[in-house]
């Protein structure tokens, strides 16, 4: 029932939580403001507290020890703390709840039966795997990439690499050869996680086909363990490729954990920034896992035996913390799905939501674009009633999706987390607490326990203070699930994330904050894209692109799209005597997709035969983005163009979308 302030307050967008929601929750709005204040005033208190939540090996004496300053950024949390992250995540659960499901993996086909993975046989997996691993050599502090589709083993192998201390980089499987190539080589893997083939949406993806061309130009001897998912032919290499099922036959499930110290790396993951390739955000241990946890049980106000389903891939930071870290570290029930959310049908989200009766659901706002353009009748035939919270990450979420989410989805009754994060950050910055918070659609509300937002003059690196108030968004202080350094190359660590703004960490992103001092995420201020909330960098797709013999020069841009939130606008300069055709087009969006994978894929190609640029040769993009835009009224100074006539021709000769 809606009682009359609340829908006074939904007319004006403020939705307050349910007495029912608040009733339940870990954390209310007192509690909120009590911890917060306590978390900023006392950080080393605070978080000391907190780790308790977590079995340490050996005790850590030193909870922080953080500097900010450009040239002498160091980040450490808990250092002199041992532990063991799948010790924390397996083997501490098997003695209260050994038969409770730790993993629900539902299958990309629905016909297919869903597996249930309790605690102790997860404990099981995870030491057969961590001995395989030992047995191919792999050692402590050496690099692992996972490549799987979303199976079960996905999980398994990142928990035997913590097991044995070995630090896993996962790369998405939708990535092409070359893509994985490159991270491979970049942080030097001994080994490669693979499958025969990955099943998605009814079509299956050679995944140890890609694998074979990434390690071709190899001459290095990168090993590979296939796990079977599909039992399709591969090109087997003889001398340096294992079946992960015989290799398991061989060992006992018997290994016992690696004594890690709290800053040991735990994962290396690939990301997009404005400039250059890819790169190696590297998370540690024991700050990594305090903060996953935490994030988890009080964001999603999880209880012991929710059943709790983050849509993710594994392969971003999303699925890390959110479906294998954090909730397995509480001792919850996580849902793994392989498929995607419009096969067989639109209807497969909420079937799923329905066989297993998921109480919290986290998504992303391109899925539920998508979903809402299918119509209701897909959600409404099916029972959704153990619903109790929806989440949404990765971009921006527009109030008419919000709204759909809301009523079509959780019918009014279930609080709607907007989680603002990144791939450094770990786990949420700001999100607003199911129990404390009246959300409002779009705004991603409030800061997290130990985060300090700031709003900075872009211009002057100074801090705005009070409310309705914009600018670019940094925060003042570490908290412990930060990004430590840049795997083999902290000058750029630095350089990305401390330079602009000195004494800051600075997220890339614009935001607001308003009258009530909530926080609005405006999207990037750099060049970095979103699309369908997928981290892109404009500088990868311009690479990839003029790789292409016919290509001069690109430059590319996002713009805004329906369902994707962002959409790739590339300006195509094709080399001297090449014609530009329908051919060339279609070619180009295949050489991008195999360059880099289909997320990458351009949404349009303009033929530009020249490039607004400074005089001093600077592509100036501000243009290229209201073109893209289609907001021709508001170019700005085009004066200082080399040659400000290049601008007439990219309006007139403007790419259909
Ligand atoms: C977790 C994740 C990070 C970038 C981030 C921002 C955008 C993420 C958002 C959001 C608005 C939200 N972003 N969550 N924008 N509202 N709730 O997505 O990590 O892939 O590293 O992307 O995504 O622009 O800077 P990652």
């Amino acid at each position: 029932m809606t009682t009359s302030a609340q829908s006074d307050s939904a007319a004006a967008g403020v939705f307050p939580p349910s007495a029912e929601t608040v009733a339940q929750a870990h954390v209310n709005a007192e509690k909120y403001a009590e911890m917060y204040e306590a978390s900023v005033r006392d950080s080393t208190g605070f978080w000391r507290e907190q780790a308790k939540r977590i079995d340490w090996i050996k005790p850590f004496t030193e909870v922080r020890d953080v500097d900010f300053t450009l040239g002498h950024v160091k980040i450490n949390w808990f250092a002199d703390g041992t532990l063991n992250v799948s010790a924390n995540c397996v083997d501490r659960h098997i003695a209260t709840r050994g038969d409770q499901t730790a993993i629900i993996w539902e299958p990309d086909d629905p016909k297919d039966p869903a597996l249930h993975i309790s605690y102790r046989e997860l404990g099981e997996h995870v030491g057969r795997m961590a001995n395989v691993l030992k047995s191919l050599g792999i050692r402590k502090g050496e690099r692992v990439v996972i490549y799987l589709p979303m199976i079960p083993e996905a999980a398994y192998a990142m928990l035997a690499c913590a097991r044995i201390g070995a630090i896993h980089s996962i790369v998405f499987a939708g990535f092409s050869p070359d893509a994985l190539g490159a991270r491979v080589n970049g942080c030097d893997a001994k080994l490669v996680i693979t499958s025969d083939g990955a099943p998605r949406g009814g079509k299956v993806t050679k995944l140890k086909d890609n694998v074979n061309q990434a390690l071709l130009h190899d001459t290095s001897d990168v090993k590979c363990l296939i796990v079977r998912r599909t039992g399709q032919q591969i090109a087997f290499r003889s001398d340096l490729d294992y079946w992960y099922h015989e290799e398991a036959a061989k060992v006992s499930s018997d290994c016992p954990p690696e004594e890690m110290s709290a800053e040991d790396p735990l994962f290396i993951l690939y990301t997009s920034g404005s400039t250059g390739q890819p790169k190696g955000v590297v998370h540690t241990t024991g700050g990594y896992l305090v903060y996953a946890a935490l994030t988890h049980e009080v964001t999603f106000d999880y209880h012991d035996g929710d059943v709790y389903w983050c849509t993710a891939d594994v392969g971003w930071v999303t699925g890390h913390s959110y479906i294998v870290y954090g909730p397995l570290a509480n001792g919850a029930t996580t849902l793994m799905f392989e498929g995607v959310p419009t096969w067989p049908d639109a209807s497969r989200f909420w079937q799923v939501c329905e066989k297993h009766k998921v109480n919290q659901f986290y998504t992303a706002p391109t899925a539920i674009r998508a979903l809402m353009g299918q119509g209701t009748e897909w959600v409404e035939k099916c029972d959704l009633s153990a619903l109790k919270l929806l989440g949404t990450v990765g971009e921006p979420i527009n109030p008419e999706a919000w709204n759909w989410y809301n009523t079509v989805v959780g019918k009014g009754r279930c609080p709607i987390v907007d989680t603002w994060w990144q791939t450094e950050t770990g786990g949420h910055m700001m999100t607003p607490l199911p129990g404390a918070h009246a959300t409002k659609p779009g705004s991603a509300q409030k800061p997290f326990f130990g985060v300090q937002p700031v709003v900075l003059d872009p211009t002057s690196g100074t801090e705005i203070e009070g409310n309705g108030v914009e600018g670019v968004l940094a925060i003042k202080d570490s908290w412990p699930g930060q990004m430590r350094t840049v795997w083999g190359d902290h000058e750029r660590f630095e350089k990305t994330y401390f330079s602009d703004y000195k004494g800051y960490y600075f997220s890339g992103d614009g935001c607001r904050r308003d009258k009530d001092g909530d926080y609005w995420i405006t999207g990037r201020v750099d060049d970095v894209i979103n699309v369908s909330g997928h981290r892109m960098g404009t500088a990868e797709v311009e690479s990839a692109l003029v790789a292409h013999a016919k290509v001069a020069e690109a430059a590319v841009v996002g713009y805004p799209h329906d369902i994707k939130g962002q959409g790739i606008y590339c300006y195509v300069t094709l080399m001297n005597g090449e014609e530009p055709s329908e051919e060339l087009r279609k070619e180009l969006r295949a050489w991008v997709r195999h360059e880099i994978g289909p997320i990458a894929s351009p949404d349009v190609i303009q033929w530009a035969p020249g490039l607004p640029k400074t005089r001093s040769g600077k592509i100036m993009r501000r243009i290229l983005r209201k073109i893209a835009e289609n907001d021709f009224g508001s170019l700005g100074d085009t004066s200082t163009l080399a040659d400000p006539a290049v601008v007439d021709d990219l309006i007139a000769n403007r790419a259909p979308k």
